[in-house]
């Protein structure tokens, strides 16, 4: 549905009201034919005692209505009207308790928006989460109207012979010669947004998991036949999450089935519905030749995240929208420790920072920041972001660095304790962490309340005749729309300090009698405190919010020297690759600020960069993360005062090729080093350092590195190679390189998912033809604009492309904002989401600043423009007043 774009509805977090009407059962029927699908609604409904009492119920929905009956008499017109642009059907003067049935007509062929019930490649499935129940039938759309649901579907045998939905399969059988029957039945009550149902030609894999209590679940997958060997990952990564959840948290899985099924045309990555969650392909389809390390390591997290889901979001669910974070933060922290447990926590850590720096701080700082816990929204499609997710799942870790794991697992439980069953907001959350642990966390509060990025900065006063050390720490938090004035927030630091040798000192305070460790969490609750610290011999290089404690800007003024030392010595190995990307991010800084052609390189950085390079002790994964430098779009964040973005990227590049240049050697033995004589899963560590060996080999011009590229790509028995091979190339001009990435797309082209790589391998390139070539992958026949993965593959990595989006003459800024409206007709939830990559307008230099400013104002005057993209551009040109 499109709003017009004077008046949107603006949904307030503080007008909430408990539901005047409950549904205690919901019987579907789906009776799915050709060209439509007729639905059919049961609903137990009855009033809501603890709720203000109302006469009239309003069902959200926006399906063509064919029927209504009240206790089984036709209800009649005069007596409910339906409100299009609100979404809504009142009914009026309804008794205390009644059985409603609706019955609505869909049309999923014609449902470009991927919300509610729509079809892709001939099968059909659902996307509720938020409010695409309402597109199917009229209901009560609200997550905190939780209701048992039995769902049939009736459809043809053979177009349609796979029939799933939510709970448990109670029964089947044949309608008529050509039609069958299946019907499903919950028995857990949920709120609409987590039905789902799923009909089509699929083929399913199967398994099985016995839960510690000795529960047998059968697992299955459904993907297409094509794709039946690439599940096993999947497979094998949905045992390890259910596994995971019982050692880790206690938690079981509570139904006799799951079941996960892949669909190509999805707008998002997965979703949790109750015992039958949907995926993107891309997160559940690998194989060694197909998928890379990167993308077997986001199918296993994602399907962790969603089964995860299953307690935290399902059993205990949100109470409205505004709650999000209540089940996305704390679900992506789970996946986060699934990971990290799994495998390297250091790696994973750098990883989740580094994504947060990259996505959420610009966010934070933008136009469009809200707090985890957002006070109004007019889309709430617009506020699954990562600000809600990822910096949720930091505040979520908060409450770990504060309470232990033991500490928060306590918390878990009595958060479970008290809510199963229920739909709850973030404070019954806190409540329940609070509670467990006798801790008072109101303060804390802020965390859900306040926007922006808090910035800490620590100075440091040591006194060589008391042999003590102070540090002084204040804390701010910049205005963000809407909020100028921020209060202090809790904020735990975590902290060392080191002798010129590497090693802490134990760290006591003055007031204590002993030291307690050489390592502390110090608690800010105050804009300004001071820590002291005695016994403290010599000038000490302090080591500050160690693992990122907190979701903050850390400002300390280090010394080069002191960099080194930490990117060397310290013990925290999120703050030793902290150290290098500090040096990294000044060094391209000053280039930028005093552009030289043959940029010099300060010694400590290529001695620390050698130190790395050839420790024993790192692994693989980890010196690749230490030697990558910093993403651009956390350099234009870092950039002091205005941004010409095509200078940024240009001055990064001049670093890199530097780096490139002066340890010429390094890269070529470590390239050799990191082979491996057979392909192992386990080796990704060294696969991902030998690429960036590869990308350094090839920042300057090099037939030999391009040499080695290509015998990389033909020897590769892997995808990681593969596609590393052209990522390294992807800048380059010349015949090798034209080639590799032509044989790439004729030998992939039946392989959807591999073709998206290849897309966006074009569109992020610096090449100077990359508007032209990324305008002709539209044309490609692989290509299409209605896919999302693919409009991300090419829009969204354009975007991210700084130098050709940002390019002086606009052209870069025309294309794709004309790109967001043509997909705006179809798909507002895509499209608003590529158009916040014209956010960060404010930040540029006026010439761009002008131009970009021109296209959102094109864009905001469109007619018929969605409310989702509505809402974002006309926040990020009220940034401008
Ligand atoms: N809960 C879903 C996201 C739904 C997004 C709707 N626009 C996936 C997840 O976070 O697990
Ligand atoms: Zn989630």
């Amino acid at each position: 549905m499109t709003a017009t774009s004077s008046s949107p509805t603006i949904h307030l977090r503080r007008d909430y009201q408990a539901s005047p009407f409950l549904v205690d059962r919901i019987d579907l029927t789906f009776d799915i034919r050709d060209q439509s699908t007729r639905v059919h609604s049961r609903l137990l409904i009855k009033r809501n005692h603890h709720a203000i009492a109302q006469n009239d119920l309003v069902l959200h929905g926006a399906a063509s209505l064919n029927l209504i009956q009240l206790d089984g008499e036709v209800w009649p017109t005069e007596r409910y009207q339906i409100n299009s642009t609100e979404e809504t059907l009142t009914l009026f003067d309804v008794p205390e308790s009644f059985i409603l049935e609706i019955e609505t007509e869909v049309f999923p062929e014609k449902n470009t928006s991927l919300m509610g019930l729509y079809a892709s490649n001939g099968n059909l499935f659902t996307q509720c989460e938020p409010e695409g129940f309402r597109k199917i039938t009229y209901y009560l759309d609200r997550p905190d109207v939780m209701a048992k649901f039995s769902t049939t579907l009736i459809a043809d045998k053979t177009r349609y012979p796979v029939l799933l939905s939510n709970g448990n399969k109670v029964g089947q059988g044949i309608s008529d010669k050509k039609r069958h029957w299946v019907k499903w039945v919950d028995p857990y009550r949920k709120p609409s947004y987590l039905f789902a149902v799923v009909a089509g030609k699929l083929a399913v894999v199967r398994d099985e998991y016995i839960t510690r209590s000795g529960r047998k679940v059968a697992l299955e997958i459904y993907v297409e036949t094509h794709d039946v060997d690439k599940t096993q990952h999947a497979l094998r990564s949905l045992k390890r999450a259910m596994k995971w959840d019982e050692d880790r948290f206690g938690l079981e899985y509570d139904l006799d089935t799951y079941m996960i099924v892949a669909v190509g045309d999805f707008n998002m990555g997965a979703m949790e519905n109750k015992g039958l969650n949907i995926f993107n392909t891309k997160f559940v389809l690998a194989r060694q030749d197909t998928a890379t390390d990167f993308d077997f390591e986001g199918v296993e997290s994602v399907i962790g995240h969603e089964y995860f889901h299953n307690w935290t979001g399902n059993r205990v669910t949100c109470r409205d929208w505004f709650q999000l974070s209540l089940k996305e933060g704390l679900t992506v922290f789970r996946d986060q420790e699934f990971t990290a447990d799994l495998y390297s926590r250091a790696v994973k850590r750098i990883e989740d920072v580094r994504q947060l720096r990259t996505a959420q701080f610009p966010e934070d700082a933008g136009p469009t920041a809200h707090p985890i816990r957002p006070d109004s929204y007019i889309e709430m499609n617009n506020f699954y972001t990562m600000t809600v997710y990822e910096k949720g799942a930091e505040v979520v870790r908060m409450y770990q660095t504060l309470f232990g794991r033991e500490g928060f697992r306590k918390g878990l439980e009595l958060y479970f304790r008290r809510h199963d069953g229920q739909a709850v907001t973030c404070d019954d959350f806190r409540q329940a962490m609070a509670d467990a642990n006798q801790y008072d966390l109101t303060q804390f509060e802020r965390w859900y309340d306040q926007a922006g990025t808090p910035e800490v900065a620590v100075e440091m006063f040591y006194s060589p005749s008391a042999h003590s050390v102070t540090l002084h720490i204040r804390q701010h938090c910049p205005a963000t729309p809407g909020q100028t004035d921020k209060a202090p927030f809790l904020i735990p630091l975590t902290v060392a300090l080191f002798d010129p040798n590497g090693k802490a000192y134990p760290l006591q305070m003055s007031e204590e009698t002993e030291a307690q460790g050489d390592e502390r969490v110090l608690i800010l609750r105050e804009r300004e405190h001071s820590f002291t610290f005695i016994n403290i011999d010599h000038l000490p290089i302090p080591s500050l919010l160690r693992d990122f404690s907190a979701p903050v800007k850390l400002h300390y003024h280090y010394s080069a020297e002191e960099l080194a030392f930490l990117f060397a010595h310290d013990t925290d190995a999120f703050n030793r690759w902290e150290a290098g990307q500090i040096l990294f991010r000044q060094t391209i800084l000053q280039q930028l600020e005093h552009p030289s052609s043959n940029a010099a390189l300060p010694a400590v950085i290529i001695e620390g960069v050698q130190r790395i390079l050839h420790s024993d002790s790192l692994d693989p994964a980890f010196k690749a993360l230490a030697l990558t430098l910093p993403s651009e779009v956390e350099l234009f964040e870092a950039v002091p005062g205005e941004v010409d973005p095509v200078a940024l990227v240009q001055a990064r590049e001049a670093v890199r090729a530097a780096l490139a240049r002066s340890l010429r050697h390094e890269w070529q033995a470590m390239y050799q080093r990191c082979q491996r004589p057979a392909f192992h899963h386990e080796d990704s560590g060294w696969r991902s350092l030998k690429n960036l060996c590869l990308a350094y080999l090839n920042a300057v011009d090099d037939p030999i590195a391009v040499e080695l590229a290509q015998v990389q790509y033909q020897k590769a028995d892997n995808m990681t190679d593969q596609a590393g091979a052209l990522s390294a190339l992807r800048d380059r001009q010349g015949a090798i390189r034209d080639h590799l990435y032509e044989d790439f797309a004729q030998r992939w082209q039946k392989e959807a998912l591999v073709m998206d790589k290849w897309f966006a391998l074009h569109a992020a390139s610096l090449r100077p033809d990359t508007l032209n070539r990324t305008e002709a992958l539209l044309q490609h026949p692989c290509f299409s604009l209605k896919n999302p993965n693919k409009a991300r593959a090419v829009l969204g990595s354009f975007g991210r492309n700084l130098l050709h989006f940002h390019a002086a003459d606009g052209s870069g800024y025309r294309f794709l904002a004309q790109k967001v409206l043509e997909i705006d007709q179809f798909n507002p939830q895509v499209a608003s989401r590529l158009v916040s990559l014209f956010n960060r307008w404010t930040r540029l230099e006026p010439q761009r600043r002008q131009l970009m400013k021109q296209e959102l104002t094109t864009i905001v005057q469109q007619a018929g423009l969605s409310r989702d993209v509505f809402e974002i551009v006309s926040k990020s040109l009220e940034a401008a007043h």
